[in-house]
């Protein structure tokens, strides 16, 4: 992030915020004008709050594989969590929260991209696309960030009462072009599937495309094998597993 944000966004220490997060396991932080979303975000669709402004900052906030140890050192304090209906989003809301309590004093809106209520929906893979995060491919319904493939997801976005002062965006292309026609015939024959039955049936073929979608050197930044499972079938045994794991690493 260029050194002159964080010296013009007094109200808003973006520096803090991205060190809080990226503590969390939040390793991902890209600022952007709240203008360009509502721009490009499609009709029905909720639009950012621009507190009356020409420019808004707002920040995508997501995350690489990175997420998975402080999540479940978090769960092995607090086990307690692992029965709630949603722990991981229920620890990104946390951590966001946290952070931004710390990092920010102006007024803010927080758009997690969990939450599906029409009035705060945000459709989060277009504002990574538009903020220049990570460019989003639409056969494949997945967001693609040249060093990270698809191995990253994305968690919240967030709007303050400060005027955006960077430049525009960057125009993102397609860092793995040759995935779009290679892959249709298999997505479309997964879609097939999921609507006639339950797409985690065949979470593995799901995970093996977002593999491919990616360039070959981003491999290296796949989920672990329990992250990969937790992420497609949010299994709690996977979880109580990760703990054991982690504790036994501890010791
Ligand atoms: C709804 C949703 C789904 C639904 C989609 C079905 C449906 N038609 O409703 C289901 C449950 C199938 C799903 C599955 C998965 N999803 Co999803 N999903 C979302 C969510 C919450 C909203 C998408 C949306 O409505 N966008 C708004 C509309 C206006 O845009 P649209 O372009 O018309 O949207 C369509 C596509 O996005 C599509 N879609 C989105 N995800 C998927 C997945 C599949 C398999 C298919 C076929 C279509 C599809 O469905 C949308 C509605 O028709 C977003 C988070 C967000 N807030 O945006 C995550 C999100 C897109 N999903 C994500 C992921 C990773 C997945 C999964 C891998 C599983 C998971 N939980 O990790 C799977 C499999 C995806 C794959 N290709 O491998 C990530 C993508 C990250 C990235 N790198 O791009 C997001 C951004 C969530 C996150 N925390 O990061 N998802």
């Amino acid at each position: 992030m260029p050194f002159y944000y964080l010296a013009y966004h007094m109200a808003v220490n973006l520096d803090l915020l991205q060190s809080l997060l990226a503590g969390a396991g939040l390793d991902l932080l890209q600022p952007f004008a709240a203008q360009t979303y509502n721009a490009a975000a499609k009709d029905g669709l909720m639009r950012l709050n621009t507190y009356n402004r020409k420019k808004t900052l707002a920040v995508v906030i997501g995350n690489t594989r990175t997420l998975w140890k402080p999540f479940v050192a978090d769960l092995a304090r607090c086990p307690e969590h692992i029965a709630s209906e949603a722990p991981l989003d229920d620890y990104v809301q946390s951590a966001v929260q946290k952070a931004l309590t710390q990092a920010a004093t102006c007024k803010h809106a927080v758009h997690l991209s969990a939450d599906l209520s029409p009035e705060t929906f945000i459709d989060i893979m277009t504002a990574a696309h538009v903020a220049g995060l990570a460019y989003y491919n639409r056969d494949l319904h997945l967001c693609i960030r040249t060093e990270y493939g698809a191995w990253i997801a994305l968690r919240a976005v967030v709007v303050f009462d400060e005027d955006y002062l960077g430049e525009d965006s960057p125009q993102l292309s397609d860092p793995c072009p040759e995935s779009r026609s290679i892959f249709r015939e298999q997505m479309q024959e997964l879609m097939a599937s999921a609507a006639s039955g339950s797409w985690e049936e065949r979470w593995e073929e799901w995970a093996a495309l977002r593999r491919a979608a990616g360039p070959l050197h981003s491999r290296e930044h796949e989920y672990g094998q329990l992250q990969l499972a937790y992420h497609y079938t949010k299994s709690k045994e996977v979880l109580r597993q990760a703990v054991q794991l982690h504790l036994g690493e501890r010791v």
